[in-house]
This record gives C-alpha cells, sequence and structure tokens, in this order.
C-alpha cells in the first residue's frame, strides 16, 4: 500500500492528528505512547483496520501460520489466587487435578499420530513441585518424542519452580533448556501496570520479574511469547504502557517471536460482574496492537478463546497466526466460559479459515520454520 491511499483518510474526515499517524504508519515510522493512545481513543474500526494490515504485510506478506499442536496442563493446583481465573483449584478441592509424569508423558503419546510437532505446557503453581519435576518432565517427553518441540510454563511458573528449588533463574532455564525446552509461552504477563497489577493478581510474579525472566531466557537463546489480559480493570493508557514495555524489551533482545492479546473472559470467577468487551472492541485491540509493536513479528490470535469466527475476522485486523490445532487439550479457557468448549480444529478448517480471508495458509513449527505452505 502506497501514500496513495492517504487523501481517502482525508476524504473521511479524519482528524489531522489521525491523518499525522496514518503517514507514520505507511512510512513504517515508529508511532509514539501518546498516539498509541489516541488510536484507542479515537481510531475507527476500518481506519484502525487499514493501518494494522499495512503493518501485518509490511512484516508478513500475505502469510498466516498455524502449528500442529496440543496442550498439556499437568495440574490446575495453584498456590495463587488471581482475581480473574476460572481455572484454579486447591489442593484436595472438589474439580482440582494433578497428573504425574507417567500420565502426562501417555497423554503426549496418545497425540503423536496426529502429527503434532509443538507440545504446550502450561499449568496452575503447584506447592509440591520444583524444577527437577518439569525438567524430568521434558526430558521424559523428549525421550518417547523426540522431534516434538516444547513450548513451556509461564514465567510465573519459572519464578515459582526456580524458588521452590532455590536455584536462580538463569540456571533454571539453562536446566529446562538442556532437557529440551525451545521456548516459552506469554503467560503471566496479564497487565504490567503495578497498581492495578496488584489488584488483579497480587501474589504472581511482579512487571519486573515477569520481564526479567523473558529477558534472561532470550539472553539463553531462548525466544518467547508475550501476552496481553484486556477487558478487566484497565483503561487504554494501561494497555499502551504494558505494550511500550514489551517494546523496549524487544528492542533490548528481539527475543519475542508473537504477541497475544488475551480478552478476559468472565464466567465463575472474582470478576465476573464485569461484562466481556464487544467483538469491535476485541478487533480495534487486535489492530491497535499491531501497529504499536512495531518490532514484535508475529500477532497471535488464540481461536480457543474468542473462536474461530472472530479469529478468522481478526486476519483482516493485523492478526497474522492462528495457534494451533490444540485437540481438545486445554480446560484454561473453557472453564472461563470460552466460546470453544472442546476446541479442536483440523489442518483442513485452520487452512480454510485462512483462505477465507485471502491469505497464504503456512504451517510452522514452534520458532516460526516454515513446514509447509499451502
Ligand atoms: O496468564 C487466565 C490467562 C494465561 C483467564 O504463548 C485468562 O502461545 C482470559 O499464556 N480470561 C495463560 N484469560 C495462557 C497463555 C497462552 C495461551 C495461548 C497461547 C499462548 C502462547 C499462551 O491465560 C494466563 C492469563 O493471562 N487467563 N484466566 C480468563 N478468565
Ligand atoms: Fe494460578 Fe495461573 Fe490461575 Fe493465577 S491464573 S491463580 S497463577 S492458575
Amino acid at each position: 500500500m502506497s501514500s496513495a491511499i492517504l487523501p481517502l483518510f482525508e476524504y473521511s474526515g479524519l482528524s489531522k492528528k489521525l491523518i499525522q499517524i496514518a503517514e507514520k504508519v505507511i512510512a513504517g515510522n515508529r508511532i509514539s505512547p501518546e498516539e498509541g493512545i489516541l488510536l484507542f481513543r479515537e481510531g475507527s474500526l476500518s481506519y484502525l483496520a487499514v493501518l494494522a494490515d499495512h503493518v501485518r504485510h509490511r512484516i508478513n506478506g500475505k502469510q498466516v501460520f498455524f502449528n500442529r499442536n496440543i496442550h498439556l496442563e499437568p495440574t490446575n493446583i495453584c498456590v495463587n489466587h488471581c482475581a480473574f481465573c476460572s481455572y484454579r483449584r486447591k489442593k484436595g478441592e472438589e474439580g482440582c487435578w494433578e497428573l504425574g509424569i507417567g500420565e502426562l508423558v501417555q497423554k503426549a503419546q496418545s497425540h503423536a499420530l496426529a502429527g503434532i510437532t509443538e507440545i504446550h505446557i502450561v499449568g496452575g503453581v503447584h506447592p509440591d513441585r520444583d524444577i527437577h519435576f518439569y525438567a524430568d518432565l521434558i526430558a521424559e517427553i523428549k525421550k518417547i518424542l523426540p522431534a516434538v518441540q516444547i513450548k513451556a510454563f509461564t514465567a510465573v511458573e519459572i519464578d515459582a519452580m526456580c524458588r521452590f528449588a532455590s536455584m536462580d533463574v538463569r540456571e533454571g532455564l539453562s536446566l529446562l533448556k538442556d532437557a529440551g525446552l525451545v521456548s516459552l509461552p506469554g503467560g503471566g504477563a496479564e497487565i504490567f501496570d503495578e497498581v492495578l497489577r496488584a489488584k488483579i493478581c497480587p501474589d504472581k510474579t511482579d512487571t519486573e520479574g515477569w520481564l526479567n525472566i523473558h529477558r534472561t531466557a532470550h539472553l539463553l537463546g531462548i525466544p518467547t511469547n508475550s501476552t496481553m489480559l484486556y477487558g478487566l480493570i484497565e483503561d487504554y493508557s494501561h494497555r499502551i504502557d504494558h505494550l511500550s514495555r514489551l517494546r523496549n524489551l524487544q528492542d533490548e533482545t528481539g527475543g519475542f517471536n508473537a504477541f497475544i492479546p488475551l480478552k478476559f473472559k468472565h464466567y465463575n470467577n472474582r470478576f465476573s460482574h464485569i461484562e466481556e468487551q464487544t467483538t469491535i472492541e476485541d478487533l480495534r485491540n487486535y489492530a491497535v496492537s499491531r501497529i504499536f509493536l512495531d518490532n514484535v513479528p508475529h500477532l497471535k490470535a488464540y481461536w480457543p478463546m474468542i473462536g474461530k469466527q472472530l479469529a478468522q475476522l481478526s486476519l483482516a485486523f493485523g492478526v497474522d497466526d492462528l495457534d494451533g490445532t490444540i485437540d481438545d487439550t486445554t480446560k484454561i479457557y473453557s472453564m472461563a466460559g470460552s466460546e470453544e468448549q472442546s476446541p479442536v480444529a483440523t489442518t483442513d478448517q485452520l487452512t480454510e479459515m485462512i483462505r477465507g480471508a485471502g491469505l497464504t495458509p503456512v504451517e510452522r513449527d514452534t520458532l516460526y520454520n516454515v513446514i509447509k505452505v499451502f
């Protein structure tokens, strides 16, 4: 797209400031936090779509990525008490589970025939499991599925499992890497603003701790993802503050592969009284994220949480990654009332969703190496 479209913006009666931002984005220049806030406050859906699509195209062309993966959730027993969580249970409470290494390896093996290339492991912070348990888990999975890539443990889990073993984070991450870990998922970031963080997840690893674990992983050659939980008690300036802190760390290390906005789901948690964001707000949030985070290569829509239709629509708002096939292996969002209560997508479904949006489906591995262009 060239600046030839700029007169169209003038024609549609945009403010001078929004036209200037459009010029900047189309020229490939970075926007400031103040401009990011203005986009959230004043950018119309169609204006944001055009700019986000432009950035998506510049970074990823027509390619939209997905992988063949499953989730393993070792336990929902958790020492933390995040107010938005519908998933955690106390030890012994009805609905809690804790799977041993043997059971988890068996689950992984039962999906091996489906041709998965990635296992994503995430769960609660179990009080009796330290880093040695999780390093053994990775090593045992790698013994039976050596080619499968393991993306595992949020910074919050890493922080706790290292502390429980009196090990520093650098040493702990090296141990996990030696066992076969190739990437960290982006969870646990929630919202970085310290005042809000204390209200929604008071016991969790703090903002500096989260950023530092990702920095350490990047320096050890472990790329990671990043997330933002939105639609709770934050306002637009908190969202831009969050995105700024991610953008700054990415300038420093270049280690983030993807950013995944996580829409707050309100079923069965202490924030159930908060209405969920509208579809339009979800799409505006994808678009502003894509425009603002100019240095993170991939923007992911996590379809098990938002549903396949909205995930497909998000492809017109900057998204270039639909996560993976999942195969009904996650409970975090179904327990919070997500659109997909038994999330399964075949490769055909994902490629059709992408083609339907006029884009090119690309199967990738965890590290975004191309496996197949469809
Ligand atoms: O950190 C918990 C979120 C995250 C709710 O890296 C909720 O590829 C909305 O990190 N409403 C964990 N969100 C999941 C996660 C993730 C998911 C998919 C892909 C990747 C990736 C990472 O789930 C938590 C928290 O932010 N979460 N409860 C809720 N009620
Ligand atoms: Fe525990 Fe994660 Fe739930 Fe927080 S969001 S209570 S850390 S399982």
